[in-house]
């Protein structure tokens, strides 16, 4: 028998999740389940690295839990769970700070754009990415499914395992990202030169994967396109119908060379209409799943606690590898020698 291999993924709990997500992140974890064993963390101790609400994220943690199981994660073969209810993921952190330079952290784009986007920048949003170096060592995972942003963040953990690994004996796991060829930059529909998402950028740009049909069909309608009228793949000369494209890739499953020779001389405005429709149907059914999760947040809760116990299982020899190599004393029963 072959084995499976480990895949983990994070999730943050802040806002509503978009059509980028769903790409990058939804679409690949539920894809993952059928050839490994997939830990999904909703990282909601990252979500404190910015400007929060305590109820607001309490709400999200539960309404994400419910959009991770309406889009097909199953509990049973997968190991859904918060990463406040792991302690060990907090842990690792502060002793992966040990092996993780100022300056690697400093060159981090993430951290450059979302601290202009703050007024008071905390120390977490700096340290961000130590902790979820950790997230992913912990479990000794070898592929992490993530959108395009995730790249640099992604090579900052296997810097850090590496070096952990010569520092003070084999260790970890070298992971290794999984990013989408298509579907792995999903742009705002306002703004094709931006990322889409909710932190930043012109909402109506911004489809929600709980926006209604009706909202869907106004923001593609609405959605910015290029000069000239073919419809072609071309990201550099051609940024607003490459990303219509690609969303039409991602809800249909259909090859972009398909998709460009279905609509070759169709014009503008049905192209935006389909892809809206095509939209629509992905969604639709993602979202009555949703609604009917959502209103038992006692089965949720009842799922991201059987989730924590299987992860707090998995991810705990490592972290005590990791505090016997760094050269803790292991605590003993009191009275033995
Ligand atoms: P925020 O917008 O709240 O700062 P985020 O959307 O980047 O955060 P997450 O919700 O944690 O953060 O992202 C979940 C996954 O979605 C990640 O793997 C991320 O790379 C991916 N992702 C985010 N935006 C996009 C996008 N526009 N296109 C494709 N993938 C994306
Ligand atoms: N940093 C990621 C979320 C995240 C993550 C992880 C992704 C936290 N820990 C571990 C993959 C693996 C983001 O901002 N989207």
């Amino acid at each position: 028998m072959t084995s499976r291999p480990r895949i983990f993924s994070g999730i943050r709990a802040s806002g509503d999740k978009t059509l980028g997500n769903y790409s990058g992140g939804f679409r690949q974890y539920v894809a993952t389940q059928e050839h490994g064993d997939a830990f999904i963390c909703i990282v909601d101790l990252h979500s404190i690295t910015t400007a929060y609400e305590p109820e607001g994220l309490r709400e999200a943690t539960l309404s994400l839990a419910a959009l991770l199981f309406a889009t097909g994660l199953d509990p049973e073969r997968s190991t859904v769970f918060a990463q406040s209810h792991v302690a060990a993921h907090a842990e690792a952190a502060w002793l992966l700070s040990a092996v993780t330079s100022f300056g690697e952290l400093r060159r981090m784009t993430q951290f450059k754009d979302k601290s202009e986007q703050q007024e008071f920048i905390s120390a977490g949003l700096f340290t961000y990415p130590v902790l979820m170096a950790g997230d992913i060592l912990l479990y000794q995972a070898a592929l992490v499914p993530v959108g395009d942003d995730q790249r640099q963040h992604i090579e900052l953990a296997r810097d850090v395992a590496e070096r952990f690994n010569q520092r003070y004996g084999d260790t970890f796991t070298i992971p290794e990202g999984v990013i989408p060829d298509e579907g792995a930059r999903i742009k705002n529909l306002q703004e094709p030169e931006r990322l889409m998402s909710t932190t930043a950028g012109a909402p109506q740009g911004v489809v929600r994967m709980i926006d209604r049909p009706d909202v869907v069909r106004k923001k593609f309608k609405t959605a910015v396109t290029d000069s000239g009228s073919e419809i072609r793949h071309a990201p550099e000369e051609k940024p607003g119908i490459s990303n219509l494209i690609e969303i039409m890739s991602v809800a249909t499953g259909d090859p972009i060379a398909s998709i460009e020779s279905r609509y070759d001389g169709g014009g503008y405005g049905r192209f935006k209409d389909d892809v809206a429709e095509a939209v629509v149907a992905l969604l639709e059914p993602i979202q009555q799943r949703y609604e009917s999760l959502r209103d038992d947040p006692g089965e949720l809760r009842r799922l991201l606690t059987v989730g924590a116990d299987k992860a707090r299982a998995t991810s705990e020899p490592t972290l005590r590898a990791m505090y016997d190599r760094m050269g803790f004393v292991t605590p003993g029963a009191a009275g033995s020698a």
